[in-house]
């Protein structure tokens, strides 16, 4: 397995196919938060997350789905978008709320990977919480060409998603012990990311606060539940992956 880790900006559409040298699986990564709301949400028992980059898209989308099996999610900027049901917390989205419904849902930087990344076989999203389930499904399904990509923030950087990235590398380096599943870095990013995840490992959510995202989070409020759930390490093994073009299942 080569793995490779880019940014959201380095993954403008359309990827190329896998005859062409293009991955066989993604996994998308939005540390602070949408990965962690998503997980957390299809754990609690929502039917299935669809993601839009764009909030009219999603408003039409939503409005052909039942009224009770439907939830809007809309964050920008860090706030919940007006007049939908939730924001972008992964505390929100607990089962009473959630359980059977279907969240349609769009983010400043998370949703927007998702479609940079949309026509790749095998799309699943990651975050801290998940790494060793998704790092798992990587190796059991022999993927062979693996893209993780952070989401970032505006194009930028994100030392949240490239610590998850190493994580989730790590934990893939860590089950591919056989001599025939070798997991090999396929660029420089991966190697830092990995890097990174040595020095982090026993303090993410002191990577977290200190990650410019996480002083974006800490300028609106209080955050420190968000922080201490998106930093948690392995405490779920659910794995959200796409079923459909933007929707995402449990599995
Ligand atoms: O950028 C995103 O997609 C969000 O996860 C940002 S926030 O954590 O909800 O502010």
């Amino acid at each position: 397995m080569l793995l490779s880790y880019f940014h959201t900006s380095e993954c403008v559409p359309p990827v190329t196919s896998i005859a062409e040298g293009g991955p066989d699986a993604a996994v998308v990564i939005d540390v602070l938060r949408a990965t962690t709301t998503i997980a957390w949400s299809l754990k609690n028992g929502a039917e299935a997350i669809q993601a839009f980059a764009d909030l009219t898209e999603l408003n039409t989308a939503a409005a052909a789905w039942p009224a009770e099996h439907r939830l809007k999610a809309g964050e920008r900027g860090g706030k919940r978008v007006e007049g939908y049901d939730l924001g972008n917390s992964p505390l929100a989205v607990v089962p009473k709320l959630v359980a059977g419904k279907r969240i349609f849902m769009s983010t400043t930087n998370g949703t927007r990977s998702l479609a940079a990344v949309q026509a790749v076989p095998q799309l699943l999203t990651a975050c801290l919480p998940n790494r060793s389930a998704v790092a798992r499904r990587l190796v059991e399904t022999g993927a062979e060409r693996v893209w993780i990509v952070g989401s970032g923030w505006e194009g930028d950087y994100s030392l949240e998603d490239s610590l998850a990235a190493g994580a989730v590398a790590s934990a893939a380096m860590e089950m591919a012990v056989a001599p025939h599943v070798g997991v090999r870095c396929g660029n420089d990013e991966m190697l830092a990311a990995l890097a990174l995840w040595q020095q982090w490992r026993h303090d993410t959510e002191t990577c977290l606060r200190a990650a410019s995202h996480g002083q974006r989070l800490i300028g609106l409020g209080n955050h420190d539940e968000d922080f201490a759930c998106c930093a948690a390490v392995d405490t779920l093994t659910i794995v959200p992956r796409q079923s459909a073009p933007g929707v995402l299942e449990a599995s």
